[in-house]
């Protein structure tokens, strides 16, 4: 599936109906990795006619069985790991080191969610009147449609799908133009593992093809990880239509370093936070707070360890931080060099295209200090690895700071006393707190998203990410035999 990444409808792969392709694109070494179907509208209606045909059955498939078909997607996956994760590497650059994390989400999503198989909790309560019961069980809703980035090509997507299938629905998925083979191997577990044909549909292309999913009228519920433009296009799309929308979209997480921190592991853990994964993960660390008293030794410590990462092609495990996705990123990084400066931030160490790294799309570990809380650099999301270091008085000051942003994913603080850090946790203002840990590395059974302008207020990943893809059917059972008028009834008591 590789060399070309076709779609996948209806258990068959496909090439676009109008027989169009595109090129996915090595951002380390700009050669192309493999050519791709372009999907338009006319793919996305078959794709989502295979789902729709497939749903009756999948529907009534009990759902510990399903769980058993995502087992054996968890197996095949576990078994194409370094596969799939050099793949990765090829398409969107991030290191082989990273790719294997990224494929391990999937595979710990795929046994999570298997397990909820035999779960899918609902709830019972007691009911008003004598001889008679009440429950509220989750029930499937029908086509989902999936529209993800490129960033976390693997672990994002399952995030969506395997809770979107474990209860009981068909998907329909637009992954990133820019990483069309990994999500064609990707799909290839679950077609291989034995998924019915239909109830899983890959349709690769652009943005066009993402935007005729959100609008097709048989799709039900939409879930959209990506820039906070299109995520925001999609809803307003979506919402004229009645449709359920998850949505995830950008971040400014900071770190807080207080004046008593261990500033050691503060500095390795905001490091790989700003820099890992080229600071290109929506949990990314892209601004550090810091107290006063320890900002001078932190800011050296921070410049010599980026001066120390290995920037290049991150195939070989010996890289660490591998380039940005295109060249409109490397673009879009580059030019935030120049608002910095024009808001007159002090570059410690970066600060521009990293040629020595290759003839990709390297990008210097950057870092500023002297960043005001309202400067650009430290407001817009930049999603690259570019780091801006506030300075501030106290904790308050630090929460206030991080909490006075249009995003609200992630946030961490390092201190070593444990009633400031419950104080933290109380007033950060995130959907995800840290502490003494960076801002990356939420973990598959807990919710994930944002507060503000990350999201709507919806959450993947854990239990969370069931109410996404189900609907409540509150079911009330009488068998008492006569008709017992439980409303009027109770009003006739109040009188
Ligand atoms: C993302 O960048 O959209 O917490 C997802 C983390 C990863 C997932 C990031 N587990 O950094």
């Amino acid at each position: 599936m590789t060399d070309f990444a076709k779609n996948f409808i209806g258990g068959q792969w496909v090439a676009a109906q109008s027989g169009a392709t595109f090129a996915s694109i090595n951002p380390a070494t700009l050669e192309t990795v493999a050519e791709a179907a372009k999907s338009g509208a006319e793919d996305v209606q078959a794709a989502v006619a295979a789902a729709k045909a497939a749903y009756p059955a999948w529907r009534l498939t009990p759902a510990p069985r399903r769980g058993e078909l995502l087992f054996r997607v968890a197996h095949i996956l576990t078994e194409r790991k370094e596969a799939l994760s050099r793949l990765m590497t090829m398409e969107m650059g991030k290191t082989i080191t990273e790719a294997r994390g990224d494929v391990q989400e999937a595979i710990d999503m795929a046994y999570y969610m298997g397990g909820e198989g035999r779960r899918l909790k609902g709830y019972t309560a007691p009911v008003e009147m004598p001889n008679k019961f009440g429950m509220a069980i989750r029930d499937s809703v029908g086509v989902v449609g999936l529209v993800t980035p490129w960033n976390f090509p693997v672990a994002v997507p399952s995030w969506k799908m395997l809770p979107a299938l474990i209860a009981g629905n068909t998907v329909v998925w637009k992954p990133s133009e820019e990483t069309p083979a990994v999500s064609a191997a990707f799909v290839e577990a679950f077609a291989d593992a034995g998924l019915p044909a239909g109830v899983l549909n890959l349709v690769n292309g652009f943005g066009d093809a993402g935007a005729a999913v959100a609008e097709h009228p048989d799709v039900r519920i939409i879930s959209f990880t990506g820039s906070t433009t299109t995520g925001l296009a999609v809803y307003t799309k979506a919402a004229a239509l009645g449709k359920k929308v998850t949505l995830e979209m950008g971040g400014k997480n900071a770190i807080i370093v207080l004046d008593d921190a261990n500033l050691d592991l503060a500095a390795e853990a905001i490091t790989w936070s700003a820099y890992g994964t080229t600071g290109q993960r929506c949990t990314a660390t892209s601004r550090l707070i810091v107290e006063k008293g320890v900002s001078a030794k932190l800011a050296e410590a921070l410049v010599a360890k980026a001066q120390a990462l290995r920037v290049g092609y991150g195939i070989t495990d010996d890289i660490q931080v591998g380039p940005l996705v295109n060249e409109k990123a490397l673009n879009k990084v580059s030019s935030y060099i120049d608002v910095a400066k024009a808001d007159g931030a002090r570059l410690l160490v970066g600060g521009g295209r990293d040629a020595a790294a290759g003839a990709g799309y390297f990008f210097q570990p950057t870092l500023y200090a002297g960043v005001t809380p309202t400067m650009r650099i430290a407001q817009e999301e930049i999603f690259g690895p570019v780091l801006s270091m506030i300075e501030v008085g106290s904790m308050e000051e630090a929460i206030e700071v991080n909490n006075n942003t249009a995003y609200g994913l992630s946030s961490s603080i390092f201190t070593e006393n444990v009633n400031k850090a419950f104080r933290a946790i109380r007033d950060l203002t995130t959907g995800i707190v840290y502490i003494n840990h960076g801002t990356t590395g939420a973990e598959i059974q807990f919710p994930f998203g944002g507060t503000r302008g990350t999201g709507n207020g919806m959450r993947e990943a854990g239990g969370a990410a069931l109410d996404s893809f189900t609907e409540w059917k509150s079911v009330y059972v009488d068998f008492s035999g006569r008709l017992q008028r439980a409303q009027i009834d109770t009003d006739a008591i109040l009188g």
